[in-house]
């Protein structure tokens, strides 16, 4: 669980910088602002109100805690956090009792504010607190955005937020990080039909600690939407457990798409990901440097059948299938229960060769796979030479995993496997650019003013342009409007875009 501060800064800017192009202007809370609220010189941290730092802009009432806002609401209220560390009772364990109400920081989409709003949970083994538990049946409408959920400790199940009981939040632009549990989920549990809607948070730093599924778990007929999320240097730890990142178990039938999922670490099976009598789908995961003993990347058990459709599998560690692995029950029971996956348009390292599949059970190896160096702008690696079941086993560091435009994952997926809401990618740039679809979390942007594909648009750009300047041809380079001439027109296209650099080059 050791990352430097760098490396968790970089990541939180990347997915933020991320979040701030994921939304149209009209829906970033426009016109929200109070006169009681006050940001000073620009700086988040001096955000204050008046007579409490909760304010429900429905009522404009403010109030002491988060619960007693919450407690004194009603349908379609936004509750407005100020920035700052809310911690003690009634600002943990905090409880929706089914309310449709959103609780929101002062500017969910900006990552200084969001990493400024805090709720501390300050749990222990003995003083067991989470964030949130969502048991009310609360539907798409109960909101929490753009908060940091921390310090949850000591709860079996869940250590920043739980949803139990056809209980399905959303859940977004939230930083989950150094919560912990006993058993299942050291971020966010959803059990016994609730499918929260989890989009554009990043976990990092969270463990089950003798667990399920370091980032999140689902359980019981729980299928969580899971949808541009970062998730980093989780782990299930301890003999047995499964799911480093995310832990699917009894129809925890999950669909994560645009997903980031790397550092993660598993004690048994699945370092990033683990299905156990579940059918979750991955669509455009990249899954790279997860560590467990069986399936590094990802595994089945017990009757699953998890689909990966457009997703990189690679540079995972394990014992018995570094990537992927199917595991009889037998291994563990004496009784034989097959499982399945199914693989189609994946980049996977050593390809079906290379994966686990024990006897009885069924790997589908569809069309579109292969098997080459996805060239990520900055490959990740892992820190020493030790296996993470090696003593003094050090972890991976996390890289960039944006792809160049010659990556060989560069339009080498299916597009018709993307769900029609999911426009955008883990960038926030569109999901299918050049036509076909990329693999893995991002997709390689490009813009036609950068004309020797460089990456960003500059006086080796102008250059072209001016060698083609008033020529009268086809295929002229810089004719960017293709009328058969390079004029103003086009001068003024590559004006526009001057000093573009694509998400790559940053
Ligand atoms: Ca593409
Ligand atoms: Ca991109
Ligand atoms: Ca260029
Ligand atoms: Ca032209």
């Amino acid at each position: 669980m050791r990352r430097t501060l760098w490396t968790i800064l970089c990541l939180i800017n990347a997915g933020w910088a991320c979040a701030q192009t994921l939304y149209a202007p009209g829906e970033r809370h426009s016109g929200m602002q109070s006169p009681i609220y006050a940001a000073v010189d620009g700086n988040p941290a001096q955000t204050t109100y008046e007579k409490g730092p909760l304010w429900n802009t429905g009522s404009n009432r403010q109030y002491q805690t988060i619960q007693a806002a919450i407690d004194d609401s009603n349908a379609g209220d936004v509750i407005v956090v100020a920035i700052g560390s809310h911690s003690g009772p009634g600002n943990r364990d905090i409880d929706f009792k089914g309310r449709a109400v959103t609780l929101r920081s002062v500017e969910p989409l900006d990552p200084l504010v969001v990493a400024a709003t805090v709720i501390d949970c300050g749990g222990s083994n003995t003083d067991p607190h989470r964030g949130f538990f969502f048991h009310t049946g609360e539907d798409a409408n109960a909101v929490v955005d753009g908060l940091t959920i921390t310090n949850g400790a000591g709860c079996y199940d869940g250590g920043a937020v739980k949803c139990w009981n056809h209980s399905s939040p959303t859940i977004r632009n939230c930083l989950i990080t150094g919560n912990l549990s006993g058993g299942r989920a050291g971020g966010i549990f959803c059990a016994h039909y609730s499918n929260p809607a989890i989009t554009n948070c990043i976990f990092t730093g969270n463990a089950a600690t003798t667990g399920y599924g370091g980032a999140i778990c689902c359980f019981d007929n729980s299928s969580p939407t899971i949808t541009d999320c970062i998730m980093t240097d989780n782990g299930a730890m301890g003999s047995g457990h499964h799911g480093g990142a995310v832990y699917c178990h009894d129809a925890g039938n999950a669909t994560l798409v645009n997903c980031f999922i790397s550092g993660n670490t598993a004690g048994h099976r699945g370092g990033g990901f683990s299905a156990y009598w579940s059918d979750p789908t991955l669509i455009n995961c990249t899954i790279v440097g997860n560590a467990s003993l069986e399936g590094g990347g990802v595994s089945s058990f017990r009757q699953s059948n998890p689909t990966l459709v457009n997703c990189i599998i690679r540079e995972n560690r394990a014992l018995d299938g570094p990537q992927i692995a199917l595991i009889n029950t037998i291994r563990i029971w004496g009784v034989s229960i097959p499982t399945e996956m199914t693989v189609l348009f994946c980049d996977v390292q050593g390809g079906s060769a290379a994966a686990t599949v024990d006897a009885s059970c069924t790997l589908n190896w569809g069309q579109g796979n292969i098997d080459l160096d996805p060239q990520f702008v900055e490959p990740g690696y892992w820190s020493d030479a030790n296996a993470p079941w090696d003593a003094n086993y050090s972890d991976y560091v996390v890289g960039d995993f944006h792809l160049p435009p010659d990556s060989p994952c560069v339009n080498a997926g299916d597009n018709t496997s993307i769900p029609a809401a999911v426009t955008r990618d883990l960038d926030g740039e569109q999901r299918v650019f050049a036509e076909r679809v990329d693999l893995g979390a991002d997709e390689a942007v490009a813009e036609i003013a950068d004309l020797n594909g460089d990456g960003v648009v500059d006086f080796l750009d102008l250059a072209v342009l001016a060698d083609e300047w008033l020529k009268n041809a086809a295929g002229l380079r810089a004719d960017f409007s293709e009328n058969g001439r390079v004029e103003l027109s086009d001068y003024t296209h590559l004006a526009r875009w001057w000093k573009w650099t694509a998400k790559w080059r940053r």
